[in-house]
């Protein structure tokens, strides 16, 4: 794939970003704390440090009114601001610096006065082909044809906005297969089993989660014995026919635990191997993933931007954090955490946190697989909430975006995102309040689609 293949105004709108940082001496970035965030931020930093430019990166959990505050109030004449922004173009266009937005969320409006790039302008789904990362990425092309080799973290951003479940399409179909011809990525055949050293792995991997056995060491020896495979076997070491009996045991007890084939066929997913790191894309992701959430995302901006220590710290800081999830997902499949609405089911997440991942385990592995599943997390006076939803729930007319902004607006919150998943905020006292909101929107859209 070449530069034609993009689309000529992107091309132009990406050179004219190119121009405006080549004008300034200092840039600030914003992002977001997750690992298309902190990718996109690690490319666009690298891409300023090789252009000799000064820069600071600051990474936001969200943009709500009071950080967007704190970006109108800069004193930088040049702001590029990734993985945000699609919801406050029009208070970017009142700032007077030169303010560059790299995002892929909803699109609310274009621009004439922002440099604004979004694969929703160009008829390019920003929810499955397209991600904050690949719009850096692109960005980072159009500075240099060098900065390539910053192709596997566009990579992991992917990964990260799980934009690569159903395949590469639009443009990360661009960026996949000009890094492929590059060697920098090397797609594997995928597995339900997941990749490292098994036992260890089932103890801590929630994605499968296999009832009874993930996070449980009685159920994994059993599991590991009934297929007749060594406790201390590692994924690469396993022969073809261990492979296929484990394969096949945790594809019947998925099965089993009413996994839908939707998820069955996304986890038998191609991989990702970067071989310039050493680990495929979506642990990177991970690892990213992890240090924003520990409130370390300055760790994961060190790890993407290729220090070392800074990525040993992440590896870390991942495994504390894959543990807590495991155990926030325990309490969950007790059966009653769950709570059934009319059309959505929740959870409350306040005491553990990791409500968004808890959101996509529950969806997948333990909630009904009809209803869209919103976790919330009430233990600020601000709550914090995250729904997910499936593709089939899509195609029965769900838009999880519009159930979260119109949600949340409805108790005086703020909440948006992907149609599949999609989040807010709101005063946690009107926590009721709001999942009566939303179960009535989603039983809207629902009728609405069975309607028309
Ligand atoms: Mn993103």
């Amino acid at each position: 794939m070449v530069d034609s293949d993009l689309p000529s105004k992107l091309l132009s709108i990406l050179s004219k970003a190119a121009d405006i940082v080549r004008g300034h001496n200092f840039i600030q970035v914003y992002s977001h704390y997750d690992a298309d965030g902190i990718t996109a931020a690690s490319i666009v930093g690298k891409a300023l440090h090789r252009a000799g430019k000064e820069y600071r990166i600051t990474i936001f959990p969200t943009l709500i009114d009071e950080f967007m505050q704190i970006i109108e109030s800069t004193p930088s004449e040049c702001v590029i601001v990734t993985d945000l922004g699609a919801s406050y173009i029009d208070r970017f266009e009142k700032m007077t610096c030169d303010v560059i937005v790299l995002d892929h969320h909803t699109l609310r409006g274009d621009s004439e006065k922002v440099c604004y790039a979004n694969p929703h302008m160009f008829g390019v789904d920003g929810m499955t082909s397209g991600c904050g990362a690949t719009m850096a990425f692109l960005f980072a092309i159009a500075m240099d044809e060098r900065n390539w080799d910053l192709a596997p973290l566009a990579m992991a951003g992917i990964a990260g906005d799980r934009q690569h479940l159903n395949g590469m399409s639009g443009f990360n179909t661009f960026v996949f297969e000009g890094a492929v011809d590059r060697g920098l990525i090397k797609p594997m055949p995928g597995s339900l089993i997941p990749v490292g050293r098994l036992y260890d792995e089932l103890l801590i991997s929630t994605d499968p989660y296999i009832r009874g056995v993930s996070g449980n060491r009685e159920g994994i020896s059993r599991l590991l014995k009934d297929a007749g495979v060594p406790e201390d076997r590692d994924y690469v070491d396993l022969t073809e026919e261990e492979s296929i009996r484990l394969s096949s045991l945790i594809a019947i007890r998925l099965i089993q635990q009413g996994v839908s084939r939707e998820k069955l066929e996304e986890l038998a997913r191609t991989k990702y191997y970067l071989p310039g790191w050493n680990t495929d894309a979506e642990s990177l992701s991970s690892f990213l993933n992890s240090c924003g959430r520990q409130n370390m995302p300055s760790v994961g901006i060190g790890a993407g931007m290729g220090d070392p220590d800074c990525l040993k710290q992440a590896k870390e800081l991942d495994n504390t954090s894959r543990k807590q999830l495991m155990e926030g997902i325990k309490v969950l499949d007790n059966g009653e955490s769950i709570i059934q609405m009319e059309n959505i089911q929740w959870f409350d997440s306040s005491s553990t946190g990791f409500t968004g991942m808890l959101c996509g385990t529950v969806m997948s592995y333990i909630g009904d697989p009809d209803k869209p599943t919103i976790g919330i997390n009430a233990s600020d006076e601000n709550a914090n909430v995250s729904s997910r939803g499936t593709f089939s729930q899509l195609a029965k007319g769900i838009d999880l975006a519009e159930a979260m902004k119109e949600g949340c607006a409805s108790v005086g919150g703020e909440g948006g995102g992907h149609k599949i998943a999609a989040g807010g905020s709101f005063k946690s006292e009107k926590r009721d309040e709001f999942l009566k909101n939303v179960d009535a929107i989603v039983g809207r859209q629902k009728q609405g689609k069975s309607a028309s």
